[in-house]
């Protein structure tokens, strides 16, 4: 991915991080909703810099999306490594609940799911005392003992600290044992602007716990900064042994409210431990100061021309991703996607997308609708998407926001396969009411200059207005017959 030193570490739609660190590795795992594969995971050897891995949840074993709605499906997971395995715990809202996976290499492969009946809610944790007993903690905070093997659980769940009395949503639990104490940490205040981060500590894992008095340690709440939503956070020592917190974030762009279209990405900020409490440092976009050495950032390629027999693990499509529905081998050095839904307002429409992951950024793809319709697409879910397809012998534009759907430019299509283009420009503010970016579409002849069909308001693509918990994917998709893709580019246009 190749940052320049830069916060957001995992830029895009990368909520919910959870990290641990095994010698000089760090690995970081994100939820990832109705999105199939699910749970990317990502190495850094210097918590700046990351490369994602694979994803965790990979087949279709691991993971069943076909009753998610957008913004269901896999929700926070929590990433640990004890006795020598990884162990990754986490929610699929849409079928099955709380849901238990391992694996020695973290690049996967992971193994099926042990399903976890008696652990209640979302956003479970894993801890282990000195007997080597796991606790699991969850939102709403409740904790029960778990076997790892067969996924029973021990004892009722029985209620923890959950913070400040009156304010809502108690989430996103971890618990450590650092020094003489167990330290819970948890998100409170919701997800969106009140999003904040508290600790207690206790003298064991079940407590009793008591809070930390300058809680929150984290909130930008009410708050002139950049980054915004600041929250669901996890701690981890760097290689100096210092401490530092990963956590969401958003970066609302236009002028009010705010408009974030990348969704939460994950961030790191310092921590300095006084009097037995961390302290979290500023959020900073600059992280060139880090006081160690940095790795060389690993540069993405623009192009994936789609030789390789496997996708990369950048790639997510929606649910589900049948080989028989989408495939390289059909015909080689092309993405072939055979359709099933009619468009993009369907959930089983034949998507594969990667998260838009700067403010500004340009994206395009070598199409041949020769046997079908499809199209290159910008999506937040089945109700607001913009994208140019070919159809009907055209190439066109079409804009869907909530109920509103039109075609807003046409022309007819050149002979043979065409280049469609996005490009996507991060708005300054020319007034309160300004926007944060713009979409414009484009179609050009191979190798020829686009031809800019349609710019659109890129607020309607936020998560203000179309809610939930995802950010922008950019992808190619089928609505009729087949089509295929020869390449698709991904150029950022600049370093945020
Ligand atoms: C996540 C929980 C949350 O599991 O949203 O608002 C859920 N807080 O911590 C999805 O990100």
């Amino acid at each position: 991915m190749g940052n320049s030193a830069s916060n957001p570490i995992v830029p895009g739609f990368h909520p919910d991080p959870s990290i641990c660190r095994v010698g000089e590795d760090y690995y970081l795992a994100c939820s990832s909703f109705e999105y199939f594969p699910g749970v990317p995971i990502f190495h850094s050897r210097d918590l700046v810099n990351w490369r994602q891995i694979g994803n965790v949840l990979d087949r279709p074993s691991q993971l069943g999306l076909s009753r998610a709605s957008s913004s269901g499906g896999i929700y926070a997971p929590t990433l640990r490594h004890h006795d020598g395995r990884f162990w990754l715990i986490t929610t699929n809202v849409s079928e099955g609940g709380n849901l238990l996976v391992t694996a020695t290499d973290p690049a996967g492969p992971w193994s099926d799911p042990v399903m976890l009946p008696g652990v209640p809610g979302i956003d479970p944790d894993l801890a282990w005392d000195e007997d080597g007993t796991c606790w699991c903690t969850v939102a709403g905070v409740g904790q029960v003992r778990l076997d790892l093997v067969t996924g029973r659980t021990l004892g009722v769940p029985a209620r923890v600290w959950s913070g400040t009395r009156g304010v809502r949503a108690p989430e996103a639990p971890h618990l450590y044992r650092i020094g003489e104490y167990w330290y819970l940490m948890i998100a409170k205040g919701g997800t969106e602007r009140g999003h904040a981060v508290s600790i207690a500590r206790g003298p064991s894992p079940s407590g009793p716990f008591e809070p930390n008095p300058a809680n929150p340690i984290l909130t930008h709440r009410g708050v002139e900064h950049p980054v915004q939503n600041t929250g669901h956070a996890d701690l981890v020592q760097g290689p100096d042994d210092s401490w530092w917190l990963v956590f969401l974030g958003t970066r609302p762009g236009g002028g009010t409210p705010g408009w974030h279209v990348l969704g939460r990405e994950t961030f790191l900020a310092p921590v300095e431990w006084i009097n037995g409490w961390p302290v979290v440092g500023e959020v900073v976009t600059d992280l060139s100061g880090i006081p160690w050495p940095l790795q060389e950032p690993v540069a993405e390629p623009v192009r994936d021309d789609f030789d390789g027999s496997a996708l990369r693990p950048q790639w997510i499509s929606l649910r589900d991703r049948p080989e028989e529905l989408v495939t390289t081998q059909d015909r080689p050095g092309w993405l072939t996607l055979r359709a099933r839904g009619e468009s993009l307002d369907a959930d089983d429409v034949v998507f594969v997308g990667r998260r838009q992951q700067h403010l500004s950024c340009s994206a395009s793809a070598l199409i041949d609708a020769t046997e079908g319709e499809g199209g290159l697409a910008v999506r937040l879910d089945e109700h607001h998407h913009y994208g140019i397809e070919v159809a009907d012998g055209e190439v066109r534009v079409v804009a869907r926001i909530g109920p509103l759907r039109t075609v807003v430019a046409s022309r007819p299509l050149p002979v043979g396969p065409v280049e469609l283009t996005v490009r996507i420009a991060e708005e300054q503010p020319r007034d309160a009411r300004g926007g944060p970016d713009t979409v414009s579409f484009g179609v050009a002849e191979p190798g020829g200059a686009a031809t800019d069909l349609a710019t659109l308001d890129g607020r309607y693509l936020s998560t203000e207005v179309a809610g939930g918990f995802t950010g922008r994917v950019i992808g190619m998709y089928a609505t009729a017959g087949t089509v295929r893709f020869e390449w698709f580019d991904y150029v950022s246009g600049g370093s945020r």
